[in-house]
């Protein structure tokens, strides 16, 4: 028999939402008010590899170093395993409240065309995509003044244009694929946190998830 190709959960129980936009457009920064005000559970996809390529016994450590500091994409069953992974364990460990989904709000994947196909058939399909539309140089800007203190591998010049360049050759296809199908909320990254954080929840209020 063949063997099933159902996603691992159902979007009778959880909600994804992608959450993309380039490097240093805030995904992060206004993960936390999403987290806290819309209940979502957040994982950055960037956070689990760098915690994979630091845990002790890991066969990808020295891979995802490199990938990451070239800002490429790392090979996406990687990234997808670690995702899935999170989610089922989060809804084991902290189960939404009875009667209502999980929201996992999916932060910096998919990068790639290929991965947002794969992760909507094995792993569950999204409902909506934020994307934090945000110019270059002020994305600019924010990483190196980051990376006076984050201690991250990619925030140092030479990193910063490769990432840029990866994110507008591989990872803005997959945002205007999304656009093509009417899931996208466009918000502008540029004002104050609180003003995108505003134009965020406008965004996705819009699109029917609302406070909890
Ligand atoms: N800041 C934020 N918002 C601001 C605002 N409105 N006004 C002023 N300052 C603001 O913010 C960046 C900085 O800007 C912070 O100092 C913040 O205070 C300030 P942050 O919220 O961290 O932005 P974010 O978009 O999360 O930036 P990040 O650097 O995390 O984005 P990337 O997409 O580059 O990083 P990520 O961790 O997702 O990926 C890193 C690498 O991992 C990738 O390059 C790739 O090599 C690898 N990767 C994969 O291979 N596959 C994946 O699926 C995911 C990652
Ligand atoms: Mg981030």
């Amino acid at each position: 028999m063949a063997e099933s190709t159902s996603p691992r959960f159902s979007t009778n129980d959880v909600t994804v939402v992608f959450f993309l936009g380039g490097p240093g457009s805030g995904k992060g920064t206004q993960s936390a008010n999403l987290v806290k005000d819309y209940g979502f559970v957040h994982l950055s996809a960037g956070d689990l590899l760098r915690a994979e390529q630091v845990r002790e016994g890991s066969q990808y450590g020295d891979m995802i170093k490199t990938y990451i500091r070239e800002g490429k994409i790392v090979p996406m069953e990687v990234t997808v395993a670690l995702l899935s992974n999170a989610m089922a364990d989060s809804l084991a460990s902290s189960p939404p409240p009875a009667g209502t989904k999980a929201r996992f709000l999916i932060d910096g994947f998919p990068r790639k065309l290929d991965q947002a196909v794969f992760f909507e058939a094995t792993v569950c399909p999204s409902e909506v995509v934020l994307f934090l539309d945000c110019p270059e140089a002020v994305m600019e800007t924010r990483l190196l003044k980051r990376g006076e203190t984050s201690g991250r591998d990619d925030d140092n010049a030479e990193s910063i244009r490769k990432r840029f360049r990866t994110f507008v050759e591989t990872s803005m296809p997959v945002v205007d694929d999304f656009e093509k199908k009417g899931k996208v909320v466009k918000v502008q990254a540029t004002g104050s946190v609180e003003e995108v954080y505003a134009q965020v929840k406008t965004g996705i209020e819009a699109r029917n998830v609302h406070p909890r």
